[in-house]
């Protein structure tokens, strides 16, 4: 039956569909340089779109307060245990629905309110949830910003000893959204254990190089949380997860209070069976994938600085992640080149970089690119290089790339790294 629908509603719907269809074709003839972003297999969406996205699931597999949970039950559980194998621990909990909300579960739990507490400032990278303004902050506005290296993009590790000597803080919080390097973990851990300090760690934007092995591993260095997003080199849905070493059954106890009922309740069912195939993904193609990203960042980086542009840490190899950080002042700054590149249709965003101070953000020197979706359609050093290429003439000229934009990507249209809708049959 077709619903008597007024001429104003029916043109409404027949826009919602156009321009989710538009979205789609517009996407596929761009080059997405959003580092905090990722693609879906077909395989992970085939199964995305089922009746979980209808029904509820508080609490555990087994342990629910509803009836009707069976099928979910056994996927949560086969989730929990391929993420446990991964990442080589025998706790983690697959239920925040985001990076945030698992960071949100953590630190409402683990920080006292006005406790004192250090992480990175947005400009050396932290993620707003880190911040004074996020999640952090509703605990305690006593947050104290990490000493860094000359460059700004590592902590210095003698003066974070020092400071955490001094201050004892509740929490250390490590990870960042602009992470170009591996933090010191293995190093602050004695310091974080003699002063009673939770080491925390943020792992959303690397957590997919974490599971392959090829960043850190900031659990089996010593860290006592990790929480990440399943978005971002970890090629899944948006979701978010904590794991520990499993070994502190009090800690655990206390997290899993954080993630429900204290940070979440439903927990976004229709997304799970996704992320339990894109983690059999990682286990699979996760190690070819990481060395590619890392491989491919490094080859943008030592492209845009061979046309000239200011490329950070080039003594460093520019990245040891997905990333790589610009600064654009010749062209504007960050605000005006993201979105000259945008027109242009290649996708990245504007960055604070170390040094700039915070209310800059909306007109930050710097961009920041992450490579991790292009090596996920396959694209490699080649194509890093005529990236780099059409970064160049869309931002020092008026040439217009559009046209070699479509047809570079045009070459990549599959999902690689990928099991095949078949596989699941
Ligand atoms: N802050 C976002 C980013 O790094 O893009 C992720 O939450």
């Amino acid at each position: 039956m077709t619903a008597d629908l007024t001429s104003a509603t029916s043109e409404l719907l027949r826009h919602v569909r156009e321009t989710v269809e538009a979205n789609e074709r517009w996407r596929a003839q761009t080059l997405n340089l959003i580092a905090s972003e990722n693609v879906l297999s077909p395989a992970a969406r085939s199964v995305l779109d089922s009746d979980f996205q209808h029904r509820y699931a508080e609490g555990h597999p087994g342990g629910r307060y509803y009836e009707g949970t069976q099928y979910l039950d056994e996927i949560e559980r086969l989730s929990r245990e391929v993420m446990q194998r991964i990442f080589r621990v025998t706790w983690a909990d697959v239920r925040p629905i985001s990076g945030t909300v698992a960071n949100e579960a953590v630190f409402s739990r683990l920080v006292p309110q006005g406790a004192t507490a250090i992480a990175h400032t947005v400009a050396t990278g932290g993620h707003i949830s880190h911040a004074r303004i996020g999640s952090l902050g509703k605990r305690t506005k006593n947050i104290l910003e990490w000493p860094m290296s000359a460059d700004g993009y590592s902590i210095d590790v003698d003066a974070a000893r020092d400071l955490i000597h001094k201050e004892q803080p509740a929490i250390a919080v490590l990870g960042r959204s602009l992470f170009l390097f591996p933090e010191p973990v293995a190093e602050l851990a004695a310091v974080c254990a003699e002063t009673g300090t939770r080491l925390f760690y943020d792992g959303a934007h690397v957590l997919g190089l974490i599971a392959a092995g090829t960043f850190q591993d900031p659990l089996h260095e010593g860290a006592d949380i990790l929480c990440g997003s399943t978005h971002k080199t970890f090629f899944g849905p948006q979701r978010g997860m904590v794991l520990t070493t499993g070994q502190d059954e009090k800690l655990n106890n206390t997290l899993d209070k954080g993630v429900f009922p204290g940070s979440s309740s439903n927990h976004h069912l229709f997304s799970l069976p996704a992320l339990l195939v894109s983690a059999l993904e990682v286990e699979s193609f996760g190690q070819d994938y990481a060395r590619a990203t890392i491989a491919n960042a490094q080859a943008l980086g030592a492209a845009l600085a061979a046309k000239g542009f200011a490329v950070a840490c080039p003594e460093r190899g520019y990245s040891e992640s997905h990333q790589v950080a610009v600064d654009v002042e010749p062209f504007g700054g960050g605000k005006k080149a993201s979105a000259r590149l945008c027109e242009q249709d290649i996708i990245c965003n504007m960055n604070l970089l170390p040094g700039e101070p915070g209310k800059r953000a909306f007109d930050p020197k710097g961009i920041r690119l992450g490579v991790q979706e292009m090596t996920r359609f396959g694209m490699g050093p080649d194509e890093m290089e005529a990236m780099a290429d059409l970064m160049h003439g869309a931002l020092s000229g008026d040439r217009d790339v559009r046209s070699e934009v479509a047809a570079l990507r045009a070459r990549f249209p599959e999902v690689r790294y990928a099991y095949s809708v078949s596989d699941l049959q």
